[in-house]
């Protein structure tokens, strides 16, 4: 338990929020941009949604579903498909901006925010990044501040439906202040820790952070 007696009214989320605060943490990831800034360079906007991944596409049903949060935490946590539908659903509107250049204003999804899983987990404090391993094998990295962005989802809805198999459902995750590379599909691992490594893409050639108005599309070496 983090709470002191000092704090009583603090909910564990609040004062992990306070910390993050702290340590500046949330410095990025804002979901807010002025419209003139909405579209980053170099992107352009499509009405259709592009399926883009490494050409597996892994049928999960919801027996063989799991999600397990592992690494710096406080506490581990392994889910199944029924214990991730109980936790608290929320909905948000984003934009997807891939590295490919193409990006899709408004999309509406529904899930559990990724801060709602960091209050169930608490990351402990010198986690700093995580690693995201998908169903397919695929993996790919963020900064811890990166992951806890507030417009972060793990998202099973889109436009009120079920995410589709081919866009990474029954769960992916949504990231939209980061090109849509780190929006893992398929996600069925979370593992926190200390240094931010390289995930697939990453390995590749990718930038290791990916921030569409930065065009942090390659690494410079
Ligand atoms: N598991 C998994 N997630 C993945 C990928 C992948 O190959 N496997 N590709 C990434 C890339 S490069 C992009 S652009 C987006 C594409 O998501 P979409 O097919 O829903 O548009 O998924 C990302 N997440
Ligand atoms: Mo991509």
């Amino acid at each position: 338990m983090v709470d002191t007696p000092s704090q009583p009214q603090d909910s564990k989320l609040t004062t992990t929020k306070r910390k993050w605060a702290a340590q500046g943490k949330f410095l990025t990831g804002r979901i807010t941009r002025p419209e003139t800034d909405r579209l980053p360079p170099g992107q352009h906007l499509v009405k259709n949604w592009p399926v883009l991944d490494l050409g597996q596409q892994p049928q999960i049903s919801e027996m063989q579903w799991r999600l397990d949060v592992r690494g710096a935490v406080e506490n581990d946590l392994t889910l199944d498909w029924q214990g991730f539908c109980a936790l608290p659903q929320t909905q948000t509107v984003s934009d997807i901006h891939c590295v490919t250049t193409w990006s899709r204003y408004d999309n509406a999804w529904q899930g559990v925010m990724v801060r709602e899983l960091l209050d169930l987990v608490h990351p402990k404090p010198d986690a700093d990044a995580v690693m995201l391993t998908s169903f397919d094998g695929y993996t790919t990295n963020l900064a811890l501040s990166d992951f806890a962005a507030e417009d972060a989802v793990l998202a099973t809805h889109w436009e009120g439906q079920p995410i589709t198999t081919e866009h990474g459902g029954p769960m992916r995750l949504v990231l939209p202040h980061l090109y849509f590379w780190k929006s893992a599909k398929w996600l069925t691992r979370i593992e926190f820790t200390r240094k931010d490594a390289p995930g697939f893409w990453e390995k590749n050639g990718y930038h290791m952070r990916g921030d569409p108005w930065a065009e942090e599309r390659y690494s410079d070496d």
